[in-house]
């Protein structure tokens, strides 16, 4: 898939749109959220746009793969790995998904309650 020029995080992977980048490789890019919900809170992209996690295990599964490993990445960069974290797929609006590429919440730096954020 190629970037859009509506969407957000392909802006930003394309440099577009500035935003505090903390890890990036070939296939991914992660950079913390505008309104973080903890210390840390860092979103893994895929540099390819696809709408959200089930589009992108169906139509890249190897790169969902890519975007949970660069998410452990994080979470051992930020120093939360240990004491642990969470990794959340919001799918669809009545998830809350606001941007319609997939993008993976690590979420820690502190004891996390309940199922959702
Ligand atoms: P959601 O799963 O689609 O709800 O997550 C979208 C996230 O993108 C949300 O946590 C926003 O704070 C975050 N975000 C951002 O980091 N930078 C932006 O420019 C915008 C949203 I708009």
């Amino acid at each position: 898939m190629s970037a859009r020029a509506d969407c957000l995080f392909c802006r930003i992977v394309a440099g577009e749109i500035p935003a505090t980048i903390v890890h990036s490789n070939d296939v991914t890019v992660a950079f913390r959220d505008i309104n973080p919900q903890a210390p840390t809170h860092v979103l893994v992209v895929p540099r390819e746009h696809h709408a959200n996690a089930a589009a992108l295990a169906e139509e890249s599964p190897e790169l969902l793969v890519e975007v949970m490993r660069a998410g452990a990445a994080v979470a051992e960069r930020e120093g939360i790995a240990d004491s642990g974290y969470r990794l959340l797929f919001n799918t669809g609006p009545d998830a809350g998904q606001t941007v319609f590429h997939a993008h993976l919440h690590v979420i820690g730096g502190e004891p996390l309650g309940g199922m959702a954020q």
